[in-house]
């Protein structure tokens, strides 16, 4: 396959996106208050504030879309959902949800218990907020290279640190932890894969205590591929041989389709334990919908029972993961700070390097993502003292280890000529870092793990 190193399809409809000034771009961010999150999706070039819910559908998930059967109960579309997703996770009993936070508030209010640990290498916000909600203790076990942007490359950095979960059982009493989730790829430290081996690892001490592994598997591909490239004993593994093992070892799984399964809304519930199943049943019926659309259209469930075979294909993901290293290798070349080694969805640049005079409180990543839209109206987002900051019991602020802009890569959306304009934007924008200034808080919505969504700033 010499030669053959471009992208695996060709295009076929074409999006147009709008070209501006930086004079319009600075009046549209000042009105935004200087959040990318309420800026107007028709005034960005290049978006790549999220890889959720982006991706480009290939002809043939438009085609199966037709066949869409709108069924209220026991619809074809359902059983071909089935099919599929039984086929790439290994788990018989499949409940659709509308999107991947629903999956997290059916598996959390299964689960979770008031005053009990739910322990994770990252929970992703959706799931700490219903944990929150429920009264368990959401704590965060990633190992520590996962939180060092600097020097580690360590090939798995979204691994859970077993010693960490074994000392907390220690310490606590294994009856304390009601759950364990492991996130595949690890999304809020740079999409870092999870070896096979740390799952098998962490699933055998939660086996030996009685405590219950959920994988919470947005990108469930990109992980196996990271698996089959970089881990001994998988080269020769087909993609669905390794999910079917990852998934081997967790007794529930939950998945956002709007990442992996290559479609733009969908989730889905997935668990071997019958009685677990039952209940999100019954709380699918109550919050989602029946148990065979859990708030999906038919047309939705065929489009998604295709993503999640197409996405299992090695030349996609090749494609896929080579295209986010692209990115990271021409910032890297400019001397652009990124957490390494790039991870499965998106290049994260660590804010507090890049921007070393400005402090955590005075938003660093989020000065960042002003100044790349402001350059070149490209959208990122920033994951640091706003997203992840949070208070103790007295109002102060906590401010998180990790502090980073995200450029996440929408699936099968841009070319490499739009990945070269962020980098020639973002190489500009450090020649001149000293000149910038951080921003100042001016609004927050009550519930401060959301805060982000909704936060106006000003610039300093
Ligand atoms: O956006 P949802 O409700 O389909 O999925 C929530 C969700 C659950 N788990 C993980 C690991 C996610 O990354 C996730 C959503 N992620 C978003 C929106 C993102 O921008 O990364």
């Amino acid at each position: 396959m010499k030669y053959m190193t471009a992208e695996p399809f060709r295009i076929k409809v074409v999006e147009p996106v709008k070209k501006t000034t930086k004079e319009e771009r600075q009046a549209w961010l000042q009105e935004a208050g200087y959040n990318a999150f309420k800026l107007k999706a028709e005034n960005v070039y290049v978006d790549c504030i999220t890889d959720s819910g982006t991706s480009a559908m290939s002809t043939e998930q438009w085609a199966a879309m037709m066949l869409g059967d709108e069924s209220y109960a026991g619809c074809k579309s359902f059983y071909k959902l089935e099919e599929s997703a039984r086929d790439v996770f290994g788990i018989k009993n499949v409940q659709p949800t509308h999107q991947g936070r629903a999956a997290d508030y059916i598996m959390a209010s299964i689960y979770c218990e008031k005053g009990k640990y739910a322990v994770g290498n990252m929970h992703f916000d959706t799931f700490r907020g219903n944990a929150e909600v429920l009264g368990a203790i959401p704590v965060d076990f990633v190992i520590d290279e996962g939180l060092d942007t600097a020097s580690s490359e360590h090939p798995f950095k979204g691994n859970l640190d077993t010693n960490k979960l074994q000392k907390l059982i220690d310490e606590k009493g294994a009856d304390q932890i009601c759950v364990i989730i492991i996130t595949v790829t690890c999304n809020n430290n740079g999409g870092q894969p999870v070896s096979m081996a740390n799952i098998k690892a962490v699933s055998e001490i939660a086996n030996k205590h009685g405590i219950p592994v959920v994988m919470d598997s947005a990108r469930l591909a990109e992980n196996a591929y990271f698996i089959k490239t970089r881990e001994e004993g998988y080269a020769d593994k087909s993609i669905k041989e390794i999910t079917r093992e990852m998934f081997s070892y967790c007794e529930t799984a939950t998945m956002s389709s709007k990442k992996d399964g290559l479609v733009n809304i969908g989730g889905l519930f997935l668990s071997r334990n019958e009685d677990v199943f039952l209940q999100a049943n019954q709380l699918a019926i109550v919050h989602e919908g029946f148990i065979t659309y859990g708030g999906m259209s038919g047309r939705d469930m065929e489009a998604l029972a295709v993503g999640l075979q197409e996405v299992c294909d090695e030349q996609y993901l090749e494609y896929r993961v080579k295209q986010v290293k692209y990115l990271g290798d021409k910032l890297k070349e400019k001397g652009i700070p990124i957490v390494e080694p790039t991870g499965g969805h998106g290049v994260y640049v660590d804010g507090r390097r890049f921007f070393p005079q400005i402090p955590q409180n005075e938003f660093p990543s989020q000065r960042l993502v002003c100044a790349l839209y402001e350059e070149a109206g490209v959208r990122a987002v920033e994951l640091g003292a706003c997203a992840f900051g949070s208070k103790d019991a007295d109002g102060n602020p906590i401010w998180p280890e990790l502090e980073t802009m995200r450029i996440s890569v929408s699936r099968r959306v841009y070319t490499n000529n739009h990945l070269d304009c962020i980098a020639e934007a973002l190489g500009d924008i450090y020649k001149k870092r000293d000149e910038y200034k951080g921003m100042k808080l001016v609004y927050e919505g009550p519930i401060t793990s959301l805060r982000h969504f909704t936060a106006g700033f000003e610039l300093l």
